[in-house]
């Protein structure tokens, strides 16, 4: 865990790099690249190689169709929030997750803007910076905070999306938008915030923060209460556990 902290940490430099961070290309509806989320992918691909060189890479600005989940992955986020990078709002991270075999082992998420680093292994507990941290006992919604997610690159959904957004302001003390799910996930798992959901992530926006939460005593699962997939994109519903069914409810009212 050690060694693998220190290389995230690594990329501080990369992702500070603002003349980089405004080389934008536009992969699709509010759906962008910067020469910050290439450069780093580059740099802990090659890195992780070098040190475990059995272990499958999985990242957002690569082709994965090679990868056999039955195995260990890496999945990489280089840089999630980058709409967050772009505009200088200081809420993006880089998200490292270890899946074995459909189960998220190992997660690391970093906001280098912060230094914050959220940090976990499977049955060892979740930090925040070494020190451990826990999901709230909030015991319902009302006094709960949620984080919501738009789905930028969904616009057709956008009634749906705050239909929902709409019922889990009402129900709850009130709503944020983080615009990275990794963090988002951690929030909830250092006790910032209780719920979040955001439809159609792909696996790289929450591999690590999974494994984050869940250690931190949360709960994720998509929208219908299963487990969500590491191959494709799912719908995710996290909590600080207690809150789940009630969010889930209002989510599929
Ligand atoms: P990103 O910054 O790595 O792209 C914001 O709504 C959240 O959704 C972020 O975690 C963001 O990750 C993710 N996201 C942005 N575009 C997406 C897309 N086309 N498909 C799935 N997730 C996306
Ligand atoms: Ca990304």
């Amino acid at each position: 865990m050690d060694e693998l902290i220190q290389l995230v940490k690594e990329t501080k430099s990369i992702a500070l790099d603002s003349k980089s961070a405004h080389n934008v290309s536009v992969k699709g509806l509010a759906d962008f690249v910067t020469k910050v989320d290439t450069a780093i992918q580059e740099f802990m691909r090659s890195r992780l190689k070098d040190m475990y060189p059995d272990i499958q890479f999985m990242s957002e600005e690569k082709d994965n169709n090679d990868i056999d989940h039955t195995g260990k992955v890496w999945i990489l986020d280089p840089i999630d929030g980058t709409t967050n990078l772009i505009h200088d709002f200081k809420m993006s991270a880089v998200s490292l997750g270890l899946v074995d075999n459909g189960v998220p082992v190992m997660g690391i998420v970093y906001n280098p803007f912060t230094d914050e680093l959220f940090s976990a292994r499977r049955g060892e507990g979740a930090y925040l910076n070494g020190a451990p941290i826990h999901v709230t006992s909030a015991s319902n919604l009302s006094e709960s905070l949620v984080i919501v997610g738009t789905s930028p690159y969904r616009k057709d959904l956008a009634d749906v999306n705050f239909d929902i957004i709409k019922r889990l302001y009402i129900a709850s003390e009130d709503i944020r938008r983080g615009g990275s799910a990794a963090l988002d996930l951690c929030y909830l798992a250092c006790g910032r915030a209780e719920g979040f959901f955001e439809r159609n992530l792909k696996p790289w926006d929450y591999a690590a923060g999974v494994a984050i939460l869940r250690e931190a005593g949360g709960c994720v699962t998509d929208f219908a209460g299963n487990e969500p997939s590491y191959r494709v994109p799912s719908d995710i519903l996290a909590s600080n556990g207690i809150i789940h069914e009630e969010m889930k409810k209002i989510i599929n009212e």
